[in-house]
């Protein structure tokens, strides 16, 4: 039986992946350390908590002790890491958090990692064939582009925000273990995601409960910025094709070849919740609330990937298009209202606390 630790695991992609690997690695038990922070949700795993394969750990990826103690307990041989520091508009209002978690936990688990999958951990002997190290990065670490190009494998790194420079020193992190201990590591930078329990804080998730709500719908500068978005599930697919066929070592550029401007997005919410909802009480369109703010200091104008090398390789395509991404998120929010209420008014630390009490360090 493989035993996989999942950092992040209560967050978005992460409680997405964890549901998924369950579901379709029946021969693996899954460890799951989250620090819970503001962007932690138990909620988002509340259905599968009880199965016996699975363990939730409350506690931070920056503890050396506390990640080298569940390495033994468990005996860990495989790690998807997601557990980040992961708003750009937070990093640029307060980057510390980001540095700590996205380059120290990084280096924590791989450190860990190193002891125990390295019988001399001060040298290149083989690592077990079956142990690998996977790490969830982003595509802005290439930084940003002009109306035309795509990030491939070999774009230079380019991060322009604290988030990203971040991202991007834990990706570096993960190469120099690579080449200089021969950890066996795999990394994928991927484009944004979008899709069910994504903290509404961030674009999608944010138009769709404001525009519920009939508040105003911010968008950036002069909303043409474009962002390749890539559903939450066809992601968590492609790390587990990775996982179990990805060549050690590589990375893999991941996205959903669903460039749009962030308008058009913004619009398109309005359109799909004016037809499922019907119009704003005054019979106004959800377009109506739409405001062009203060533009995010070093936006980044475009973001779109080139996914060959996955595709050639290791035969993953997304299968979700955007219209019917955008279509299931939309119900999977208005099917979810009570989640959303939670997290909009902070209730959803309730569940929280009481579960930190039951199993503060995995108790
Ligand atoms: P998220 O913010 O929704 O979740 C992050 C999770 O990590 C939370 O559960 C949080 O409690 C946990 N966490 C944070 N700090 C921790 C710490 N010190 N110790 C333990 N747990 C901690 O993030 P997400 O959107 O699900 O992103 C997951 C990963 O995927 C991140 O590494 C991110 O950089 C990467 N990524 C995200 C996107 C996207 O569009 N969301 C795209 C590409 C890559
Ligand atoms: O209120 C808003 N108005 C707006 O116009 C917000 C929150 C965002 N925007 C714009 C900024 C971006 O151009 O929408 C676009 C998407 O913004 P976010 O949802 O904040 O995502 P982004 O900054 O692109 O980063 C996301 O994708 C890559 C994730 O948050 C990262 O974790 C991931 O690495």
């Amino acid at each position: 039986m493989k035993s996989i630790l999942v950092t992040g695991g209560c967050g978005f992609i992460g409680s997405n992946f964890v549901r998924l690997a369950l579901r379709r690695l029946p021969e693996c038990r899954l460890v799951n350390l989250d620090q819970l922070t503001y962007a932690g949700n138990p909620r988002n795993l509340a259905d599968i908590e009880d199965d016996p394969r699975y363990r939730f750990v409350h506690g931070d990826i920056c503890e050396a002790e506390l990640v080298g103690r569940l390495f033994a307990e468990e005996t860990i041989d495989t790690i998807v890491h997601f557990a980040a520091e992961s708003h750009v508009d937070r990093s640029i209002d307060a980057p510390a958090e980001f540095i700590r978690t996205n380059i120290l936990g990084t280096f924590t688990l791989l450190e860990a990692a190193r002891k125990a999958w390295l019988a001399n951990p001060g040298s290149q002997l083989p690592v077990p064939e079956n142990c690998r190290f996977l790490h969830v990065s982003t595509d802005e670490v290439y930084g940003s582009l002009g109306n035309t190009g795509f990030f491939r494998e070999t774009t230079p790194y380019h991060p322009r925000s604290p988030y990203s420079a971040s991202k991007a020193s834990s990706d570096h992190l993960v190469s120099a273990y690579h080449h200089t201990y021969g950890m066996p590591t795999l990394t994928t930078n991927c484009s944004n995601n979008y899709g069910p329990y994504h903290f509404p804080e961030k674009l999608i998730p944010l138009i769709i409960s404001n525009a519920l709500e009939g508040k105003t719908l911010p968008v950036y500068g002069d909303g043409k910025n474009v962002r390749d978005w890539l559903y939450v599930e066809d992601h968590c697919q492609a790390i587990l094709r990775v996982l179990e066929q990805g060549r050690v070592g590589e990375t893999y550029n991941l996205g959903g070849n669903n460039e749009k401007q962030n308008i058009e997005v913004v619009t398109t919410i309005c359109d799909l919740l004016d037809q499922k909802v019907g119009r704003l009480p005054d019979g106004h369109p959800r377009t109506d609330l739409i405001r062009f703010v203060q533009d995010r200091p070093g936006h980044d104008r475009r973001y779109a990937i080139d996914a060959s090398k996955i595709r050639e390789e290791l035969g993953w395509l997304p299968l979700v298009t955007f219209e019917e991404g955008i279509r299931r998120t939309i119900d999977w929010y208005l099917g979810n209202l009570e989640w959303v209420a939670a997290v909009r008014d902070g209730s959803y630390r309730d569940y929280y606390e009481g579960m930190c009490a039951d199993r503060l360090n995995g108790g």
